[in-house]
């Protein structure tokens, strides 16, 4: 596979940036007119920020799959497309060619046919990192049906709101996952989600840790069961689905900074295009490398560089089951040196993890395969850039610095492996097609270099998301109404005096823990939930590992002679059982009050500065109704 759209010098990156804002459509229909449509397009772009409506190629006919995998058959047919990884490396890893992939795939969306599933069906995808979730989700594409992964950490009541939300019918879970010495009950977790969602007719099970399980008559069915159902129809093949360019391809839910998670939606065509010019550029991979993405495919990462970017682009990609610390804490240094993994991309909390084990784990592995390092999720502090340089890429190999977020669907800020240059801390510059603007509090763009503002994108690129499930309002209000006719991140931002862009974090009410989304709401409406709490306010601090930590102040009447140390736990336990684990606050101050304004306002500056300990530099507290209350937070202790 070749890509006659890859960007191999400085001047052709400017040289393409310039064209790609003069002439966008000419851009991207010459970079779409390397794919495989059915039919082409009418119109490259119309678009309107105001309503919003985003359409690229409008008219045009694909199957993405066919882009990721038939495609492939002739040239790179006993390639490997997936390597995978097990959680425990005395297991044997699997290799599957792109013939392989072909063959489950079909094979597998002929299940999901004898199942009911139709075009335009939602399907949501609860499994642990094992080949079958991608052979899952590409069987869904498909068919035409729409994917909705939830991440394995989420609780049974996440799930429940997710399937409400997307009225999904259908889920794909497994009986368990392995989790470094953690054994996940997925199906246990779904059952128990399913209480509360007696529309979901069909439940497929793929036996991964053989924990026991319950099946539902007439509900549940083995994924091994129905494989063999369809290999004696006999019928091998799985024509794939032919779907507009704007036809659904999936929905991701991800936190914001007000109620419940939002489902984003991406469409088949302009998803597909970008995520891939994305891949090949960024990473400037070429035929034959092996590429490893550590993010869980849960998330956005995992979507567009695990399975859609790298296997249009008839790439390698790793996919790993386990954690970075178990068996120890050399783990992905190990599956680096096993599979010769050219590129590595992963997440600054995981390398801040890493470090704290020091040199040994590393150096007991060969990393000479290494060319290319990535981050994303967070921004990277420069010690830990550096350690990254010097101990892993050993000073040779570039780091590209990938700012984007699951509404971008692809990487939109980020130096270009070895072609622009990286700078610690700073994700450089925009991608061809990203067109950044930085606005201050009242929407007017603050312009020249030097300068920090909110980040916007004035410009639409073929991967932006296009709706949010099921509530179009609610997409506007989030994205397209904090400031004319521009898509707001909800990033602050740096401008340097060469243009190059460094992300400073949210600028909303959403914390960023360990590189993942939580909005400080969700975990307040948890807390809220637990007996005998009156009212709680959550806030995020610098942690040294996790990026942000999780602070709550809780206003609890309970009992009077209840024990704070196992009230902290039971609330933490709320937390786990609404959201996630991942959501449960590092931190809880028992409090008798809030700081709030006059009108009722939580003044969450002044509990942030509280939290970082900087309770020397408040700031303005003269609109606070009661100035005691903050006197009593700052003495409080943990
Ligand atoms: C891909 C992903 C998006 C938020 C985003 C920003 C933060 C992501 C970053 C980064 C600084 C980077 N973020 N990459 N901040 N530098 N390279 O992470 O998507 O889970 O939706 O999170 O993550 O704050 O707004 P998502």
């Amino acid at each position: 596979m070749s890509y006659p759209y890859q960007i191999r010098s400085a001047e052709q990156y400017q040289a393409a940036y310039k064209k790609s804002v003069d002439h966008p459509e000419e851009f991207w229909s010459d970079v779409a007119s390397h794919f495989q449509w059915r039919k082409p397009w009418d119109k490259v772009l119309e678009w309107d920020f105001k309503k919003p409506t985003i359409k690229w190629f409008s008219g045009a006919k694909l199957n993405i799959t066919e882009n990721c995998i038939d495609r492939h058959l002739e040239k790179l047919g006993n390639k490997p497309a997936i390597i995978w990884e097990p959680n425990d490396p005395e297991e044997y890893h699997r290799v599957l060619t792109y013939r392989e992939l072909y063959n489950k795939v079909v094979q597998f969306a002929n299940v999901l046919k004898n199942n009911g599933i139709r075009k335009g069906d939602r399907v949501c995808i609860y499994m642990g990192m094992v080949p079958e979730l991608a052979i899952a989700v590409l069987a869904c594409a498909r068919i035409g049906a729409i994917h909705s992964v939830v991440f394995g950490g989420f609780s049974a009541q996440s799930i429940a709101d997710r399937l409400q939300d997307a009225k999904a019918e259908f889920v794909i879970t497994c009986d368990g996952a392995y989790r470094g010495n953690k054994e996940i009950p997925l199906k246990g977790v779904i059952d128990d989600a399913l209480v509360q969602c007696p529309f979901v007719k069909r439940v497929i099970v793929l036996t991964r840790t053989r924990t026991a399980v319950s099946m539902i008559k007439g509900r549940d069915v083995w994924w091994e069961d129905e494989i063999k159902k369809v290999e004696t129809q006999g019928n091998p093949d799985c024509a794939a689905e032919e779907m507009d360019a704007e036809d659904m391809l999936f929905i991701l839910y991800t936190s914001g900074s007000t109620g419940k998670p939002k489902g984003v939606v991406h469409t088949c065509g302009g998803y597909m295009v970008y995520t891939n010019y994305s891949f090949v550029n960024v990473f400037q991979y070429q035929p034959g490398e092996v590429f490893f993405c550590t993010a869980d495919i849960g998330w956005i990462t995992g979507h567009s560089y695990i399975v859609y970017g790298p296997l249009s682009a008839g790439a390698t990609s790793l996919l790993f089951e386990g954690v970075p610390t178990w068996p120890d804490a050399g783990r992905f240094w190990d599956v680096v040196d096993k599979h010769k993994v050219n590129t590595l991309y992963t997440a600054p909390t995981a390398i801040r993890s890493l470090m704290g084990f020091g040199l040994g784990p590393v150096e007991k592995h060969d990393l000479s395969s290494l060319k290319v390092l990535g981050t994303v999720g967070e921004p990277i502090n420069e010690e830990a850039w550096h350690w990254y340089d010097e101990h892993i890429g050993k000073k040779k190999c570039p780091i590209v610095d990938t700012w984007w977020q699951t509404e971008t669907g692809g990487i939109l800020i980020s130096n270009m492996a070895g072609i622009t240059p990286g700078i610690p801390s700073f994700a450089t510059l925009p991608l061809p097609g990203v067109q950044p603007i930085l606005v201050d509090e009242n929407g007017k763009e603050v312009e020249g270099n030097g300068v920090s503002g909110n980040l916007c994108i004035k410009f639409p690129w073929p991967g932006m998301l296009r709706t949010t499930y099921g509530d179009h309002e609610r997409c506007r209000q989030n994205y397209f109404a904090t400031y004319d006719n521009l898509y707001f991140t909800g990033d602050g931002c740096l401008r340097d005096e060469n243009g190059n862009y460094r992300i400073t974090g949210r600028v909303d009410d959403v914390l960023n823990v360990s590189g993942h989304r939580i909005g400080t709401a969700e975990v307040e409406n948890a807390i809220n939930m637990h007996t005998g709490v009156v009212e709680s306010a959550v806030v995020g601090y610098p942690h040294d590992i996790k990026g942000q930590g999780i602070y709550a102040y809780v206003i609890y009447q309970g009992s009077s002679d209840h024990d704070d140390k196992l009230v902290r736990q039971d609330i933490a336990q709320t937390v786990a059982r609404i959201i996630g684990a991942i959501a449960k606050p590092d931190k809880i101050q028992f409090v008798s009050g809030l700081p709030k304004t006059r009108s009722g306002k939580i003044m969450r500056r002044i509990l942030r500065k509280i939290a970082e300990g900087e309770t020397d530099k408040l700031g303005d507290t003269s609109t606070l109704l009661d100035p005691s209350v903050v006197e009593e937070i700052k003495n409080g202790k943990l």
